[in-house]
């Protein structure tokens, strides 16, 4: 019987592809190389299986191409990339990657919460220039996290590993906003207690964006909302670059209407606005969330059991849209 075929549109673990090569012909972009939309459809003729991350859109022009497609594994809990409606009625499954991400990426938003809001960047680059000769009693005074009030946009399994962390570690006070209210067991868990999203803006010291991008979630923050906040809190994103409308989030920043900002994801990464490059009170990492060792590796894991699971047994681990399970 011949095996079927996946292609893998970006650089990923040897031992991945190895994995992949046991139950596939694989052909795989191990250079990296950067594929445009023709190339993505020209490389996947032929192919049942691709494995993708959050950089391929796959839309109907895509599928109407690529009538042998019949699964795409994203190696990303966030699946905006994907036309899900448009994979659905083409017959075509998708698959992403939650779970095996939340504790590491919860971590990672703590991480850039303390570094924006007591200016780790800010000051490790004066001490690198070799600006300072003397302390000084002012010097980088941020704000306190250990008993501020934490808002959290977006609670989800990610946002609800945060708004631990911050009630149990740091005595925060955590306030939340989302689409649904969670259940009372899970509020208790979480000792978070939910508030409008305009009362969140207006009395949280750090907020903390943890929500899906769709088209409905598109710029959350924006000028309108900024205004709303404290003119000492920090705003943090962690979800995917369009939630908030970074130019501005620029202007708010230069004009000290909000403290400081930790941004992980960009609109249209990964180009950066040019106007935060150039404002000191902001933390700019590259969509680095769930990057460590151990998570990126459960992340590449789970997308290569959904191809082999879906394209040797017609079953998936994490379907987004399991109807295409029943239709095959
Ligand atoms: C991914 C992410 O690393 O899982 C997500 O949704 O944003 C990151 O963890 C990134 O999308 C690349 O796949």
């Amino acid at each position: 019987m011949t095996k079927p075929k996946v292609l893998v549109a970006r650089a990923i673990f040897p031992e991945t592809i190895t994995r992949l090569e046991q139950h596939f012909e694989v052909e795989s972009n191990q250079t990296d190389a950067a594929w445009s939309k023709a190339e993505l459809i020209a490389k996947l003729q032929g192919k049942q299986g691709a494995f993708t991350t959050g950089s391929e859109r796959i839309d109907a022009e895509l599928l109407d191409a690529c009538p042998d497609l019949k699964i795409c594994a994203n190696m990303a809990v966030g699946y905006n990339n994907f036309d899900v409606d448009a994979m659905t009625a083409h017959g075509v499954l998708g698959t992403n990657a939650p779970d095996v991400l939340t504790e590491t990426t919860a971590d990672f938003g703590f991480a850039l919460l303390m570094a924006t809001a007591r200016r780790i960047a800010e000051s490790e680059h004066y001490l690198r220039a070799g600006q300072w000769t003397k302390w000084a009693y002012d010097m980088f005074s941020g704000s306190d996290i250990h008993g501020s009030t934490l808002g959290i946009i977006g609670m989800g399994r990610i946002g609800q590993g945060i708004a631990k962390r911050g009630a149990h570690g740091f005595g925060m006070k955590v306030i939340y906003h989302n689409r649904s209210r969670l259940d009372a067991g899970l509020e208790a868990e979480c000792k978070a207690g939910y508030v409008s999203k305009d009362e969140l803006l207006r009395t949280a010291d750090h907020v903390v964006l943890v929500v899906p991008y769709s088209p409905a979630s598109h710029h959350t923050i924006g000028a309108a909302e900024l205004a709303l906040m404290k003119p000492t809190a920090t705003l943090i994103n962690i979800a995917r670059g369009g939630i908030v409308d970074d130019a501005a989030l620029a202007v708010a920043l230069r004009e000290k209407r909000i403290a400081a900002a930790g941004l992980d994801v960009f609109e249209g990464e990964p180009k950066v606005h040019p106007d935060l490059l150039t404002v000191p009170n902001v933390v700019l990492t590259p969509h680095i969330a769930s990057a460590t060792v151990p998570t990126r590796r459960a992340m590449a894991d789970l997308a290569t059991d959904n191809l082999i699971g879906f394209l040797t047994q017609k079953k998936a681990l994490t379907p987004v849209n399991p109807a295409v399970l029943a239709t095959r």
